[in-house]
Parts: C-alpha cells; structure tokens; sequence
C-alpha cells in the first residue's frame, strides 16, 4: 500500500471550524462512490426545488446535496446511455471513445478510468448496469446487468459467476444495492475503493417495486408549463419526433393499459419473468388501472393528461426506490466509519423530459436533457449545504477521479478536475461554454442529428443531417451488413417505425436568460448579430479542436 499524503485536497476557504477539523483527519485519498441511475431527471429530485421534486421527495439523495454540494449546471455531452457511460468510463467524447450512438460499440482499446485507478492502487468495482461491449476492464469486482437489464429478477453476470449471466430473484434495485454492500464487506481495507453502483432505474417502462406500487396514486403532479408547446419558432426536428407523451407514448408497454377487449389482461406484455407473488401483487394493481381506463377511455388533451399522471406515478416510486438505496449506502459508510474520507457522487446518465415540450426521453440538447443531476458530498472537503452554477460535463468525471488518486490525468481527456470547484467558491478560469452532440438518428425516437455550444447565457443549435430511411447513407455502420447498426436499422424500416422526414440543416439559438423554458428560437432575429457570430466562432473552435468529423 502506498504511504498516503497528509493534505488538504483544497483550500476550503470559507469552510467553517468544524469543517476544518475534519479536513485535518483525513489522511489518506479518500474512497470514491459513484452513484448513476438511468434517466433520473433534476426535477424529480426535492433538493433541486422543482415542483415534482417538492411532491415526490428524495430524503437520501437530498442528504448528499445537503452536506455537500449541488451542481446546477451539470451537463452531458451526448444525451443518450451507453454513449454517457463510454464517456464516463473513458473521459473522452462519444466521436473518440467510439460509442457515439446507442448501436454502436465503445472502442474497448482504451484505456478506462477503473485502469488507471487500479495502477494507482486503488480497488475497483462495478455493480448495475453496464451497457456498454465487452467485460468491465480494470475492475477488482463487477456484477453487471445485462444490457438494459430488466426491473425483477435481472440476470447478472460477474467474476463470481465464470463471466455467465445468471439470473436473480428480487427488484433490480435492491439486488444491486445488495452487490455493492457485498463488494464493501470483502474489500481489502487497506486500499481505497472506488465503487460504481450504476441503476437501472428509472428508465422505460418504470415498474415499480411491489413495496411502493401506488405510493403517489393520489398525487397530481402539475402539469409543466411547456406540456401544450406546439413549437412555433423552432425548426422541423421539434416536430417529427416520436417522445411525445400524447402521441407516442404507449398505452400497453408504458402504462401498462391494455385496450383489447375480450382479452385477458396478461402482464407478460409489458414485465417478463416473474414469479408467482410478483405476478399477482402486479396483476392486481395494473389490471385495476386497466380496467378504470377501459370503463371510460379519456381522449385527446385529456389522454394526454391521463398519460403523464400515471408515467409520472410510476416514475416517481420506482425512483424512491433508488432513493432509499441511496440512504443504504450512506448508512453503510456512516455505520464503518467511512463517509468521513468517501466522495460520495449522486447523478445520472442524462437528464429526462417529464412532459416538458410534451415529452417523455431525452436526447435533445434542449436543457431538461441536456442537463443531469448532481450531487456530492466530501466531508472536510465540499462545503456542507453548497451550491456550483459553474458548468460541469461528464467528460469532468474520470479526471476528477484520477486526482482524488493522485494519478496523472492522460493528455486526451480534456475534462477538467471538479476538486478546485469543491470551496463553493467560484473559479475563474473556469470554461465558459460546453459542447454537445447527438448523433443517434434514425433510432428510437427519431431525434434529429445534431450538435451545439451552451454558454451560461445562450445555446445555439445546429440541427443536421438527411431524413428518413435516407439517413442510412450518411452512416457507414447502418449501411455494413453484419453491423449491430445495420441489424437494428433493417428491424426499424420493416417495423414501419422509420418515417420520412426532411433533410434539415438549420440552426436555434436560444437566450435562457430571458426565455429559460426555450419557446422562442431567436435565431436570425435582429439584435443577436453579434452574440451569434460569438457563438458560431466557439462553436467552430470545438469541432475544429477535437476534430469532429461530422455536423
Ligand atoms: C430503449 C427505450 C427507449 C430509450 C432507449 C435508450 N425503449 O430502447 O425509449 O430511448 O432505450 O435509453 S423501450 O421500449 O425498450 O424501453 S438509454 O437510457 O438506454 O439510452
Ligand atoms: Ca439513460
């Protein structure tokens, strides 16, 4: 083991006595645990003040957020799972770690972050879900879903299991918690750990655990303002995408309604591989909601309506459920005397829409998806109770990590450290825009191709590429049969999912100081000249810099 350094990570400026004391004690690196759900949006979190958040609490993340800090403007660089988790596991953008769409592989040559940490001599963990290719590398422990995995009894697969999935009886959630305490209590304790519990939770179809079926039944949660946007000012992308909750959603896999009639009502339709308890404590209440919509159908605005109640209820209790592991894993640190020298990491994937522009999903650089929660405590070290609006992207993760283990940061992550953020005072050479990019179209959700810069102020847009089925000429894995690309772009076409859509090659700008919700695309208007040559010279600069070679 190496001889830890006695030092303070940070000035902690304004930190008070109490703080200052226990900075002193904590002599060692500190463990890391790096908490990701699955599309948990900010606003369903209560520490972040949003109204469904308020309806809908998160005691145990909120407890992270109050004895450490918030982030308000943390962002991904590809709204989309696997690319976040490549891009988390490798510091590098989605066009250099390989994973730039769902479909597509990470480039398993690089080097992960568990590598690296690992080399430095830290031990390693991997528990939930995976998604990406290959074995988890550099990992002392994992026990991974699979793919997606699924809500009860998932298969896992890990060192323990030869490499072979086997599948386990319970509720995802609680099963992974379960791993990652196991991985706690055989850790050798004598090196620091760095452990990632990745939910699958909350992502589609949101079914609930059997303990919290119900919870918010009698709740209803606002609509948001944006629910009835129709998208005048912005280009064609707003339109011809399949999120919206009205239109798209669906009333059998989501909501769990059948409306056949004359058919019995079969839960294998939306939720697989059950056993007999789970069967018929889910049958009971779904079947129930089933049977209430069927008896007086609601229709046109009022579905909609009906719609996000239900995808809200359901969404809001199966994330409780990460909630309270949340609070079992902080128990767990409290409880061995660990969260004292812990960063303890809470956010997401991406972001999610929950009805605002009348969506569900995320994907879009519009900010409900663009932006992910985050929260993290470090006793000693981030200031109890503080709040960053300094931005924040998750290309920030592994380097942060490498220097809590004092390993060197590899020239080609470009991310920056958290730690001199962590003082709650501002820093100022801090950047002053991100860069985002989409690339995952014509795919679930048919979210149009497109990249942008946000700065503290201002977002510009630029959508891109060729509509419909024509797409496929402009990504060489969809064309390559034999490509997982390709597989799942013919199995889109034949199941009529792929509409045509105009070729676009347009720009939005939006000025979220004075129109934070996005209604209004002020680009081309009179007076934002300037401000939009500013932004397309920045934008020009990141592609230019990082050599994107597509946009
Ligand atoms: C599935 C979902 C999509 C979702 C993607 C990506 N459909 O395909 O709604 O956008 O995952 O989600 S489902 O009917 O199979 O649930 S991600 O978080 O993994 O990127
Ligand atoms: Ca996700």
């Amino acid at each position: 083991m190496r001889i830890p350094s006695r030092r303070t990570l940070l000035p902690v400026a304004a930190a008070t006595c109490a703080v200052g004391q226990l900075a002193a004690q904590s002599e060692s690196r500190p463990n890391i645990l790096y908490i990701m759900s699955d599309d948990h949006a900010y606003q369903a979190i209560s520490a972040y003040g949003d109204p469904v958040g308020r309806l809908a609490p998160t005691p145990n993340i909120d407890r992270i957020a109050r004895q450490g800090m918030r982030f308000d403007q943390a962002f991904v660089e590809n709204s989309l799972s696997a690319p976040s988790r490549a891009c988390l596991i490798t510091g590098l953008y989605s066009h250099l770690n390989g994973q730039r769409q769902l479909a597509e592989g990470i480039d398993t040559t690089k080097t992960y972050v568990s590598e690296l940490l690992q080399r430095a001599g830290y031990q390693t963990a991997m528990v939930g879900k995976w998604h990406l290719d290959g074995t988890p590398k550099g990992f002392d422990y994992y026990h991974v879903l699979n793919d997606q995995g699924t809500y009860y009894n998932p298969v896992f697969r890990g060192q323990d299991t030869g490499g072979k999935y086997l599948r386990e009886e319970g509720y995802a959630t609680n099963l992974i918690t379960d791993h990652a305490i196991e991985f706690l209590n055989q850790r050798d304790p004598s090196k620091p750990f760095c452990l990632m519990v990745h939910h699958k939770a909350p992502h589609r179809n949101w079914i609930p655990a059997l303990r919290h079926l119900g919870m918010y039944d009698r709740v209803n949660f606002p609509l948001p303002p944006t629910f009835w946007d129709d998208y005048a000012t912005r280009g064609s992308a707003t339109r011809t995408q399949k999120m919206h909750i009205g239109n798209h959603m669906e009333l059998l896999n989501d909501l769990k309604v059948d409306t056949f009639k004359n058919r019995t009502y079969r839960l294998s339709r939306f939720v697989g591989g059950l056993n007999q308890n789970q069967t018929e404590v889910l049958y009971d209440y779904f079947k129930a909601r089933s049977d209430s919509f069927n008896a007086a159908p609601p229709q046109g605005r009022d579905l909609a309506v009906w719609k996000y109640q239900h995808y809200l209820r359901d969404y809001l209790s199966v994330i409780h459920a990460v909630d309270e592991s949340v609070g079992q894993l902080l128990d767990y640190l409290e409880k061995n005397h660990l969260l004292e020298n812990t960063l303890v990491v809470y956010t997401s994937d991406q972001g999610f829409y929950l009805g605002e522009h009348g969506w569900f999903d995320k994907r879009f650089m519009y900010e409900e998806s663009l932006r992910t929660p985050l929260v993290m405590m470090y006793p000693g070290h981030i200031r109890p109770g503080s709040v960053c609006r300094q931005m924040v992207q998750n290309i920030d993760f592994a380097p942060t990590f490498l220097r809590l283990a004092e390993a060197p940061q590899p020239a080609e992550m470009t991310g920056r450290p958290l730690t001199p953020l962590f003082s709650g005072e501002p820093v100022k050479d801090w950047r002053k825009s991100i860069y985002y990019h989409y690339y995952d179209y014509p795919t679930w959700h048919l979210t149009r191709k497109h990249d942008g810069v946000r700065t503290d102020r201002y977002k510009l847009i630029h959508f891109y590429g060729r509509g419909g089925t024509r797409a496929q000429q402009e990504n060489k894995y969809q064309r390559m049969p034999g490509t997982r690309e390709y597989n799942s772009f013919q199995w889109m076409v034949k199941d009529g999912y792929i509409v045509d859509a105009p070729d676009i090659d347009y720009m939005e700008l939006y000025d979220l100081r004075n129109d934070p919700l996005e209604l209004h695309n002020v680009y081309g208007q009179k007076g934002y000249e300037k401000i939009t040559r500013q932004l397309q010279r920045e934008l020009d600069r990141y592609r230019r810099e990082l050599q994107i070679d597509e946009y």
